[in-house]
């Protein structure tokens, strides 16, 4: 039988596990990172000691407090989950070239061309995740299948800490509930299991003409393994909820240029190209908004896509009179490559990969627009950056 070659990999509790790490006092303890249980925000992580007490990801501090008051909080190091994120990466890609980076702390391995000095990929999967084990010092989870969808849905099965190989995924898939798919939209969701599907094999023997022409080709790339980071669905964001609301524009617009410069340096380090930008609002009755538009180009650069930002927050702001509670930008359509258009101008490109890269030799905050300027009046500025309250990321 042909052996599931596709691996996935994801981190344990990640930002807790770092945390644990470099404070072995935490180890057994319920961790919760994202903030104070008295603060506005939201949990990123817990670890899964914090997870008995029903803490998850996204849920409300104040409730993630009321669930598990012994719980240890912490504010969280962005900075520090992304040199670890990097250390790891480097770790996979020892044992194959063709590592694709999901998320911060998750990859998809294609060990079809390198299974053969391995008695069998899960011999191969268990020596990367002994290597992670013991150059990172955190604990992984693995899942192998045929399809990326395969592998990530059998990495659900095998966490905390294990591997599960799928060896007959076609099988197992189909005997899958609907909501277990990755991928799947709420709304598509709520249609099916109005017309009474429940499982995916059902949806493939009754409704065959929808399955394969309208859910299968998003969510399920039969036995290939798509090219790397080909992925259109691939997006990056970052956003903050504000210590208090906030009305003065200015000051909201520093918020958001914050953002969307910490965003131009991550696609300059990854060599990414956005095609689109998103700009999302909430205001303080708790409506939230969101407005996109395609980018001119694909591009990094801070000027393009700050230009467009501040012209999404301008027409979100005219929505309501209300101050605002949170501000945040993502950027889609990611591709790694551009076709070099003869017309367009490199130069902001060229002033963004400059900017990023003594950024990186002094430090995020060595260099600044006076707009960001005007957030050292109510944030801590560090090296790595300023200390915005509620900092998250989101995939
Ligand atoms: N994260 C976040 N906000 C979210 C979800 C995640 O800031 N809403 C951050 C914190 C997580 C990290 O991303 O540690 C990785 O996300 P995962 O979904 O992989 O969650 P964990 O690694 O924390 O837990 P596990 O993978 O064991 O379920
Ligand atoms: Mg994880």
């Amino acid at each position: 039988m042909k052996t599931p070659f596709v691996l996935h990999i994801d981190i344990d509790a990640f930002f807790a596990s770092v945390e644990v790490l470099l404070n072995p006092a935490l180890k057994g303890k319920p961790v919760i990172i994202g903030g104070m249980p008295d603060e506005r925000g939201v949990v990123s992580t817990a670890s899964y000691e914090a997870r008995k007490y029903g803490v998850h990801s996204g849920m409300a501090l104040r409730t993630a407090g009321q669930k598990c008051p012994q719980g240890i909080f912490l504010r969280g190091r962005f900075q520090l989950y992304s040199e670890t994120s990097k250390r790891f990466m480097d770790v996979l890609r020892r044992f194959s070239p063709r590592v694709d980076v999901a998320s911060i702390d998750e990859a998809y391995m294609d060990l079809s061309g390198t299974r053969y000095l391995y008695p069998s990929t899960l011999d191969m999967a268990q020596a990367i995740k002994i290597a992670v084990e013991k150059e990172i010092g955190i604990k992984v989870s693995m899942g192998l299948g045929y399809s990326r969808m395969g592998a990530k849905i059998a990495t659900g099965v095998a966490k905390p800490g294990g591997i599960f190989a799928l060896w007959d995924e076609v099988t197992f898939i189909s005997n899958l509930k609907l909501e277990r798919i990755p991928g799947l939209g709420k709304h598509t969701l709520l249609i099916l299991q109005g017309m009474g599907v429940k499982r995916v094999g059902e949806l493939q023997t009754v409704y065959p003409s929808i399955w394969a022409g309208h859910i299968a080709p998003h969510i399920y790339n039969g036995g290939t393994y798509p090219e790397p980071r080909a992925a259109k669905t691939k997006s990056f964001s970052r956003e903050t909820t504000f210590p208090e609301d906030i009305s003065d524009p200015e000051m909201i617009k520093s918020h958001l240029s914050y953002l969307v410069d910490r965003l131009s340096v991550y696609l300059v380090e990854n060599k990414y190209y956005a095609g689109r930008i998103e700009v999302k609002v909430r205001f303080s009755d708790f409506s939230t908004h969101t407005r996109r538009m395609a980018l001119e180009f694909p591009t990094y650069s801070f000027r393009s896509m700050w230009q467009q930002s501040l012209h999404l927050l301008g027409e979100l702001l005219k929505k309501k009179t209300l101050p605002l509670r949170l501000v945040g930008v993502k950027v889609e359509d990611i591709t790694l490559r551009r076709d070099i258009l003869p017309f367009v101008s490199l130069k902001n490109e060229k002033v963004s990969s400059g900017i990023s890269d003594i950024k990186k030799r002094f430090g995020f905050t060595s260099i600044f627009t006076g707009r960001e300027m005007m957030l050292e009046k109510i944030y801590p500025v560090e090296r790595d950056g300023i200390v915005l309250k509620t900092a998250s990321l989101t995939k």
